[in-house]
């Protein structure tokens, strides 16, 4: 059996890779529990798993951790773009000092797979076409710029150190646990109790989503067969603008659409990305949520499990950005 480390695995897409993948490998999560960090996302594997909290920038920690795994891929991040306009240390220590000590560590384990776990935000905004993985990188938000910068420590040791490490990027993930600051989260939990959604600027910022499971798929794919020293681009199959986004949102919930406040861009705000996904195809990846049915059950989710966003709400149900 697999032994596999899940960094990051008790937030929103770590958690599904560890739902996944617990019934056919020994796993253990490392995480921090940030605010992010939500230990009710491994309940229905608690028992398979085994389970630590802890800092992915932390070295000593990691010597005790990392050793033994055939497997180690990070999800650990911060991974929301406003709080990074806001303040952008927490993201420069995680998402770059982390990857280095967490890179470093494998090197130091022999660890013989490691998938760094990255997104579409790194090469910038792109207003027609798809980037390739060799496009240069050229991050608007610090959020991005530090996720590029781990990107880069991350195949820096795979050039110099022959780390055997393949970098995922991703589009836009959507799907059950997510932390309901993000758009689709943030618009259905305020929908569902009548409150307005804050649309930033004109609603015309295009991206391309993707059901967390069909990135989890993805990324184990590229831990099994990918080539190291490589990226790999996990596309998403529904291109939308926030607008269009947001009137399916409205449909599904049977929502009045005057709830929509259209309020100041945000800072920086990319228009459009989208990913080339040919490199992945070639190793068998195929998506298999259509993204209408995906969004629908998603919804459906959030209806039915107030219990899990309620709490994490924030304490200004008001507030829009
Ligand atoms: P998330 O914010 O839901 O979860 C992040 C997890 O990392 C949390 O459990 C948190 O506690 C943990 N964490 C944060 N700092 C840590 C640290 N220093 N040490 C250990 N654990 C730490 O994020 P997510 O949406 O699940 O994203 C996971 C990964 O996927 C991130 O690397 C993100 O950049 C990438 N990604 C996400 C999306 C998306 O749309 N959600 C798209 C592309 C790529
Ligand atoms: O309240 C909102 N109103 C709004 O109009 C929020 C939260 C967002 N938006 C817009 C901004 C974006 O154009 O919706 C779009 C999606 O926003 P987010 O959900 O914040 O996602 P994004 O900034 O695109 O980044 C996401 O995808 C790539 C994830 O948060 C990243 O972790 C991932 O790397």
């Amino acid at each position: 059996m697999r032994r596999v480390l899940v960094t990051g695995g008790a937030g929103f897409a770590g958690s599904q890779y560890v739902r996944m993948l617990a019934p056919h490998a020994r796993v253990t999560v490392l995480d921090k529990l940030t605010y992010a960090g939500n230990p009710a996302n491994l309940a229905p594997v608690r028992d398979r798993i085994d389970f630590v909290r802890g800092d992915i920038a932390d070295p000593g920690l990691l010597a005790r951790v990392v050793p033994g795994h055939d497997l180690v891929v990070n999800f650990a991040a911060e991974s929301h773009v406003d709080r990074s306009i806001d303040d952008a240390s927490a993201f420069a220590r995680t998402n770059v000092l982390g990857v280095q000590a967490l890179m470093r560590a494998c090197l130091d384990a022999g660890t013989p797979k490691v998938v760094q776990v990255s997104t579409d935000e790194v090469y910038g905004s792109i207003p027609e076409g798809s980037w390739a993985e060799d496009a240069p990188l050229a991050p608007s938000s610090p959020y991005s710029a530090s996720k590029a910068g781990g990107d880069l420590i991350a195949l820096a040791y795979a050039r110099t150190h022959g780390l055997p490490v393949c970098v995922t990027r991703s589009g836009n993930n959507y799907g059950p646990r997510q932390y309901p600051e993000k758009l689709i989260p943030r618009f259905v939990t305020r929908l569902l109790d009548g409150l307005p959604v804050p649309l930033y600027g004109d609603g015309r910022n295009v991206r391309e989503w993707i059901h967390v499971a069909d990135h989890c798929r993805a990324v184990d794919l590229v831990a099994e067969r990918g080539e190291p020293g490589e990226v790999y681009h996990v596309p998403g199959d529904a291109e939308l603008t926030n607008l269009d986004l947001t009137r399916r949102l409205l449909e599904l919930l049977d929502a009045d659409p005057s709830l929509v406040e259209h309020v100041p861009d945000r800072k920086g705000h990319d228009l459009r990305y989208s990913l080339n996904g040919d490199r992945l195809r070639a190793l068998g990846y195929a998506p298999r949520v259509p993204f209408d049915e995906g969004l629908a059950e998603t919804v459906t989710w959030y209806r039915t499990h107030r219990s899990w966003w309620e709490p994490l709400r924030p304490a200004e149900p008001n507030a829009a950005r």
